[in-house]
């Protein structure tokens, strides 16, 4: 009996926990998701608004309709059933009838089509961005290119954190933070009141750029380019995903729009170029062995370990990387060559968005790491002589 309410019990928690009611509790995000959220996002952006517009009035003519036809339906079935001894009318084609139920649904459809029209012809016009920002969608990231306007030349790599996915792979116990899921280590950076393009592809799979706050969400596909673009008529962080299933770790490809005043947005422009100056690498560098293996151990972490694990045994279908052939080979060009290009259709995905030293650095570490001492030193320029090869 006991254990039978302890069940009980447990399971009315777990019921809680999933309503989001448990001892953990977890807030608003601003931005993104709301606890118990039932409408669509708040809107950011004229677009989003008029999207709402458009849900409510739809929503709210289809109910009145679906009321009345209904309340009409059951009050004939109800009044006129044979049991009460009713007649039926026996009429034949009745053009009044036939005129009303014909005009009345085309005037409303076209009640329904203008706005919806206006606001779709709206969302697709993308001219006269003043800036202009390429997201690619990878397994499992987006990257950033801004392509036009101010920041132009400014590209990263937007990836979750990493603590983040750690918690979620815990179960997600303990103390949920409110942008669960959703922290990136580099977030979009837009202005806000300027129309923003952007520009969706992607490198592997169909993924699909989306910020609900926005209103937009488009496909992101290889090999073609797509657009859609906001004006956010806010500052703030705004939140969204990938909505587009593209493989296991779709959950894990966030996106984080950061709007800041034109101000904010050009001291962060003139941070991050110099922040970029700062690290462009020379490919042609020679680098010393530790050097490498140390920045090869960050680029590990931050792209591979999450599949070859930390300790670069693999798992199942990935490969482990300690003792592997491939690794060990006296020739360079075998792992930069699986690097650059993948391996096995992409289960090994390719790595080209890697600058050539981070390349040069993971294969050194790779080379030098756990069981692996063969004392090989790749340099860079060796990546860059194998590009596009
Ligand atoms: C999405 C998961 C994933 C990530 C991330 C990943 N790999 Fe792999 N990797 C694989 C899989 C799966 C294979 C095995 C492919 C096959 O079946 O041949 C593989 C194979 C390899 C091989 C060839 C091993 C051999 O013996 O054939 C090397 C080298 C390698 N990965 C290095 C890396 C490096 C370095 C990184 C980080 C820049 C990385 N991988 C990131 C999944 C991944
Ligand atoms: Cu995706």
């Amino acid at each position: 009996m006991k254990s039978i309410s302890n069940k009980l019990a447990s399971l009315l928690l777990t019921a809680g926990a999933l309503l989001g009611s448990a001892a953990h509790a977890v807030s608003d995000l601003p931005g993104g998701p709301a606890v118990r959220q039932l409408n669509l996002a708040p809107p950011a952006t004229r677009i989003a608004e008029e999207q709402h517009f458009l849900h409510w009035m739809m929503l709210i003519i289809c109910t009145v309709i679906f009321v009345a036809v209904f309340s009409v339906m059951f009050y004939s079935i109800l009044k006129h059933r044979k049991s009460l001894g009713y007649k039926p009318a026996t009429f034949h084609e009745s053009v009044t009838v036939e005129i009303i139920w014909t005009i009345a649904p085309f005037v409303i459809v076209i009640l329904m089509a203008l706005p919806a029209t206006k606001v779709l012809v709206a969302q697709k016009d993308t001219t006269n961005a003043d800036l202009t920002v390429k997201a690619t969608g990878y397994q499992w990231k987006w990257g950033y290119d801004y392509i036009k306007g101010e920041g132009e030349g400014l590209a990263f790599v937007s990836t979750l954190d990493a603590s983040h996915r750690a918690l979620s792979d815990n179960g997600a116990k303990g103390d949920i933070p409110d942008n669960y899921l959703l922290k990136v280590d580099n977030p979009l950076v837009v202005p806000v009141n300027k129309k923003v393009r952007v520009i969706t592809t992607a490198n592997d799979v169909i993924h699909a750029f989306m910020v609900p706050a926005f209103g937009i969400k488009q496909d992101a596909i290889p090999g073609f380019v797509r657009d859609t673009w906001f004006r956010a008529e806010k500052v703030g962080d705004f939140y969204g995903q990938c909505a587009e299933l593209c493989g296991k770790e779709h959950a894990y490809m966030p996106i984080h729009v950061k709007v800041l005043s034109a101000e904010d947005y050009s001291a962060w422009v003139n941070a991050e170029k110099k922040k970029a100056a700062a690290k462009a690498d020379d490919p042609s560098k020679v680098w010393a062995l530790d050097d490498l293996s140390k920045r090869g151990e960050k680029v590990y972490a931050a792209n591979c370990a999450a599949c070859h694990q930390p300790n670069g045994k693999g798992a199942g279908p990935i490969k482990a990387l300690d003792g592997s052939a491939t690794v060990l080979d006296a020739d360079h060009a075998r792992q930069i060559a699986v690097l650059l290009n993948g391996q096995n259709n992409g289960t090994m995905p390719a790595w080209k968005q890697l600058s050539d030293t981070d390349i040069a650095a993971v294969v050194t570490y790779t080379k030098n790491s756990w069981s692996n001492k063969t004392g090989q030193l790749v340099q860079p320029a060796e990546v860059l002589a194998l590009r596009g090869k």
